[in-house]
């Protein structure tokens, strides 16, 4: 469905970026190997959506958290039930910040909020900072863990204005290869790209606001219907 789009994402990473899984840093070196590992087999799971400038308790916590608030959501857009274990975001400066777990079914998506990724950082040795998405514009990259080879699958740069109060970044419609800016809690007037549509976020489901809602009036209304 995406190989053409998503080609440059599926270069596994050098073996010298994956000697230690558990070090401070994991230099996830992004040379090409040129060939994918043997058995190696292709899944259709991607990044469907981010939300990197919280403002509200979006994990239900009870608290507002610039950290654990923060989300990130994973879909998966092929036709077969794919086990998460090994599916992993890092962030840009190289360091894991989170390992899906379960199985997810086609269509189906699942959301990491920055508590969990904070918790699995604690838990696995880790720098713990959440998600860590930058509210000035940054990137998340998921991978597939192939043996102890990082494979890069997927990634996603947003830029500043995608990165304010409540304002999340999607693939619109959900799997599809076109990033939309989910804009309704915070709507962006502006013209760079993504441009805002109006709908809300969605963390761990599917968006059901498919159309923009635009502005109607009465008179707007009755006009339809002069001949
Ligand atoms: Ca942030
Ligand atoms: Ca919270
Ligand atoms: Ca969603």
């Amino acid at each position: 469905m995406f190989g053409t789009l998503f080609s440059k994402s599926t270069r596994p990473l050098t073996a010298a970026g994956t000697r230690s899984l558990r070090g401070a840093a994991l230099a996830l070196a992004l040379t090409a190997l040129g060939t994918a590992a043997p058995g190696w087999a292709c899944a259709d799971i991607f990044l469907n959506e981010i939300l990197a400038d919280p403002a509200r308790d979006w994990n239900g916590s009870g608290a507002v958290s610039s950290r654990d608030d923060e989300w990130v959501e994973v879909i998966n857009a092929g036709a077969t039930a794919v086990d998460l274990s090994g599916w992993r975001v890092a962030g840009p400066d190289s360091i894991w910040r989170y390992e899906f777990s379960g199985v997810l079914q086609p269509g189906q998506v699942q959301v990491c909020y920055g508590k969990q990724s904070y918790d699995w950082e604690v838990a696995n040795g880790f720098p713990a900072f959440g998600l860590r998405l930058s509210n000035s514009g940054g990137e998340l990259l998921l991978f597939q863990m192939v043996g102890t080879t990082p494979v890069l699958r997927d990634r996603y740069a947003y830029t500043d204005h995608e990165a304010e109060d409540d304002r999340s970044s999607g693939r619109s419609p959900d799997g599809g290869p076109h990033w939309a800016l989910f804009d309704a809690l915070t709507p962006y007037s502006g013209t760079e790209e993504p441009l805002g549509n109006a709908c809300a976020p969605s963390p761990g489901t599917r968006q059901t606001c498919v159309t923009p809602v635009q502005p109607t009036t009465w008179s707007s209304l009755k006009a339809l219907y002069r001949s």
